[in-house]
């Protein structure tokens, strides 16, 4: 437990109609009770209605609701303070210039679920999808956080470590006694344990899909309607539209939400082999690049001239097999679409269900979807490791190494597993978690 008290706007550093504060440690209920009207003695589960006031002149600041939880009945599982008030940051500024006046603490980032983590409320993974579900902009992205955060990480990992824990523990019982370790541990049990760890580590592909979304670029000749295609997916007029060949100079990047999936949208500048100028050069330069970085490239080309030479020079720079075939302005000449393309007019919006269906079925293709979540970057390299670590173990088992060398190893896998939960891990990686999150949470 904590010595101090801490506060701090859990709303963000916005105006709007109602602001919430929190105040968790052991003087909150303390320090909370000096500036409150109602001279009543809080209970926790009823909310109270009053003032708060400044004791140094008894000057009103703020009409609020306040509620408050007893150890270990909390978020933070220590006493704790929530306070509704009026959500100008002038008022909140003042509430919490008062509560540090009379002894509390402006809380850093990520401070209330940092504690809530040390007083074991949550692990580590909890704590990391508290923050991607605040940053979660799809329906998949937020499900995926969700699901970490009511424990389904948590609990698969803590598994797997019990498994490797028993091996751990059949190996430490029998380092007095030597004998052959096939007969103590056959790798074939490791193996098992390898194997569910590398279904894990698959995860992590749906993982960076929900948190950082896939990108998907604009590709085609100028004036085929790449930066209408740009504006009709993201529901926006954000790019300029012309009938001018070489309307769009530079990339231009957004964000949209395609049937829950989180996607970075790149519209291009058109790609030719005329003359061009510097400025138009250093564009389809971009172009190029962001054909080969996209994960998906939706070819754009027009129903009257289709998959013409200057079509087909582009189509040969690019990895066809991320593409997606969009044949546009199918209202100024009828177009019957071969498998594998899209029919589409923009200007009638016609096609765009079926545009969007592709994109998904290409999604999916390279991401396998999943129900629940998939892991992140930190948990990945964390069980590469513990693989790593299990892999040599079980070939130490194989070539009848000492005992003493296959614990350290199984050892390790077992450690690393650890810091995926934050069993085990040093302070440095967990106020590195910690720094991710904003103040007030
Ligand atoms: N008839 C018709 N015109 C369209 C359609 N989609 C786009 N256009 C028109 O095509 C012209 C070019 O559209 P843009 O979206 O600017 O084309 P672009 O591919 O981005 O062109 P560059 O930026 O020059 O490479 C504009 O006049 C659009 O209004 C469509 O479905 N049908
Ligand atoms: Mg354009």
């Amino acid at each position: 437990m904590f010595a101090d008290t801490i506060v701090a706007v859990s709303t963000g550093p916005v105006a709007g109609p109602i602001a919430l504060i929190r105040i968790t440690g052991p003087n909150s209920l303390k320090i909370f009770s000096k500036l409150f009207s109602a001279r009543k003695k809080l209970s926790p589960r009823n909310i109270y209605h009053g003032w708060i006031t400044n004791p140094k002149n008894n000057e009103p600041v703020d009409e609020i609701l306040a509620w408050c939880f007893l150890p270990p009945k909390s978020f933070t599982g220590e006493e704790m303070v929530e306070i509704s008030c009026h959500g100008s940051p002038q008022i909140v500024k003042e509430i919490i210039e008062i509560f540090i006046e009379n002894g509390g603490r402006l809380a850093g980032r990520g401070e209330f679920t940092k504690r809530a983590f040390i007083n074991g409320k949550l692990d580590l993974t909890q704590a990391e999808a508290i923050i991607d579900l605040i940053e979660a902009k799809t329906e998949k992205s937020a499900s995926s956080a969700r699901s970490q955060l009511m424990g389904e990480l948590k609990r698969l990992i803590e598994g797997i470590r019990e498994k490797v824990k028993q091996i751990l523990m059949k190996i430490e019982a029998t380092l007095d006694f030597p004998d052959d370790i096939e007969e103590i541990v056959s790798p074939e049990e490791i193996k098992k344990i390898i194997s569910e760890i590398d279904d894990t580590i698959k995860t992590s592909k749906y993982g960076k899909l929900v948190r950082e979304g896939i990108s998907l670029a604009i590709i085609g000749r100028p004036n085929v309607g790449k930066s209408s295609l740009l504006n009709l997916l993201l529901k926006d007029e954000r790019a300029i539209v012309a009938d001018i060949p070489g309307t769009t100079r530079d990339t231009i990047e957004e964000q949209i939400n395609v049937r829950g999936y989180l996607i970075n949208l790149v519209d291009t500048a058109g790609l030719h082999n005329l003359e061009v100028g510097a400025v138009e050069s250093m564009g389809m330069n971009r172009t190029r690049a962001a054909a080969s970085e996209a994960d998906i490239i939706l070819f754009v080309c027009e129903a009257t001239d289709p998959f013409n030479n200057d079509d087909n020079r582009i189509l040969s720079s690019i990895d066809v097999k991320k593409a997606i075939y969009v044949v546009n302005k199918t209202d100024l000449r009828g177009y019957q679409a071969k498998e594998g393309e899209v029919g589409l007019s923009i200007v009638n919006r016609i096609g765009i269900v079926e545009l969007e269906d592709r994109i998904v079925e290409k999604i999916e293709n390279i991401v396998e979807p999943r129900e629940y979540g998939g892991i992140n970057e930190r948990q990945k390299e964390r069980l590469i490791v513990a693989e790593n670590a299990l892999k040599r173990g079980a070939a130490g088992i194989n070539a009848k190494a000492t005992l003493e060398m296959i614990a350290i190893d199984i050892k390790e896998g077992f450690d690393a597993l650890g810091e995926i939960t934050g069993q085990e891990g040093t302070e440095e990686v967990i106020a590195g978690i910690f720094d991710r999150f904003c103040v007030g949470k």
